[in-house]
């Protein structure tokens, strides 16, 4: 049996993704309302850095685009495609899905008092175009952690508490298969901005994981860094094993949290950027905190997989120059191009899902390998749509061609049943 290990989950970006600027708060989305977007270049992007991933060596899965755009939840609302006003079309249409750090939050079996790993689907409630994903992906991860000897998959937690899932948690441990602390960041106020992830969602996901309180956290992220645009955690912060990577502005009472950090597990190191260094607007902009920091096999050490808007921001490449050139256990940055992606404010983090788990009790529809990405790469490049302008939105024929691309990837993954 293959060992308990973790593996990267990530979202294939769906032949309708497009920019509508429909997430307040998060500069990107909104700097890029209304542009054109490039389905096809985008999903390629997203399975280059999947092979990237592969070839350094770490395990890799991935999730389906959902069906959209969602027509049932067009009806639920008394609407359709044709006459729904611009922001509910767009809405129906966003190939959300992709950022699978928002799919759920996970918590490793060893750190859940059952031993199982647990799996709680986001509801995303915030925003609308987020808040109607959780149906696909619950379907979705039922099929892909369908044997309950090892895992637990939990529906949404309930309205009105917002959860965003694993984009505002991070886990300490020594190895990944060992217990660990898991840290659960929530916002209370974001100046003009939501503050998306609600801690009464954060407790009622770590009661139902049934983790050990005495390695549980609850850290309020800074109202500052909410209000500069980090809408999730994730854009401020990174934990892989033993490492804590944050922005110095990134939590509301840092000192605090550090202590608790320490008190509960006393391997931590930390590494915090300070804002002289780089500023919370370069932090955001350059998305260094959207990085991938992984454990390289064969003690390669830690690497972070960053967007290559990291290395064109002056003063964060030279702090991370600095910073792998020092000791500390960053030894190795890798830039991807995701930039398709990042236009919407989706680095590389926040494609992808971190599960702990044996690869061999997941499907392995689910599973990547270097041949299955051809696969795919072959069906994006024939019926992903090249571009999408905001006005095709009520277009018959793009939706058409939407609906074909989806389902031919489904059927080259033998997961035509998601296609309920
Ligand atoms: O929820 N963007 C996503 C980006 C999610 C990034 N995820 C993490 N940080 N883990 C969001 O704001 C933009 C869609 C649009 O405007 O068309 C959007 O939904």
């Amino acid at each position: 049996m293959a060992k308990v290990q973790e593996i990267n989950f990530d979202g294939i970006i769906g032949p309708s993704h497009n920019y509508a600027g429909l997430s307040l708060g998060n500069i990107a989305s909104s700097t890029n309302a209304g542009e054109a977007s490039y389905p096809r270049e985008a999903a390629l992007q997203g399975l280059a850095k999947m092979r990237h991933n592969i070839e350094l060596g770490l395990t890799q899965g991935f999730f389906m685009p959902l069906d959209r755009p969602n027509i049932g939840w067009l009806n639920a609302l008394g609407t359709q495609i044709s006459s729904a006003e611009p922001h509910i079309r767009a809405a129906a249409y966003s190939a959300s899905s992709m950022w699978a750090a928002n799919a759920a939050t996970i918590s490793p079996a060893p750190d859940a008092i059952d031993g199982k790993c647990h799996l709680t689907v986001a509801n995303l409630q915030t925003m609308p175009h987020r808040s109607h994903e959780w149906p696909g992906t619950l379907a979705q991860l039922q099929l892909a952690f369908a044997n309950l000897e090892y895992f637990a998959v939990h529906g949404p937690v309930p309205s009105p508490f917002g959860d965003e899932g694993a984009a505002n948690h991070m886990r300490l441990c020594v190895s990944h298969g060992e217990t660990g602390v898991e840290i659960f960041v929530y916002g209370q106020s974001g100046g003009p901005f939501p503050a998306r992830q609600h801690v009464e969602a954060s407790k009622a996901v770590a009661r139902k994981h049934g983790l050990d309180s005495g390695r549980v956290i609850f850290a309020q992220q800074s109202e500052k860094a909410i209000a500069a645009g980090a809408f999730h955690n994730d854009v401020v912060a990174v934990a892989n094993e033993n490492v804590l990577f944050a922005h110095e502005e990134a939590f509301e009472h840092r000192e605090e949290l550090y202590a608790e950090v320490q008190r509960k597990f006393p391997e931590v190191e930390i590494i915090t950027v300070p804002a002289a260094k780089v500023s919370l607007a370069d932090a955001i902009t350059s998305y260094l905190f959207n990085a991938q920091l992984v454990t390289l096999p064969d003690n390669g050490g830690m690497a972070l997989i960053l967007p290559t808007e990291a290395k064109a921001t002056p003063a964060v490449w030279t702090y991370l120059e600095d910073l792998v050139a020092g000791n500390s256990a960053i030894r190795t940055l890798c830039p991807v191009d995701v930039r398709q992606s990042m236009a919407n404010g989706g680095g590389p983090a926040c494609l992808r899902l971190r599960v702990v788990a044996d690869p061999d009790t997941v499907d392995p529809r689910f599973m990547a390998t270097s041949e299955k990405l051809d696969v795919i790469a072959e069906v994006v490049e024939q019926f992903w749509p090249d571009t999408i302008a905001p006005d095709q939105l009520t277009d018959d024929a793009l939706r058409e061609k939407v609906q074909i691309a989806r389902n031919e990837l489904l059927k080259a993954c033998a997961l035509i049943e998601l296609d309920a």
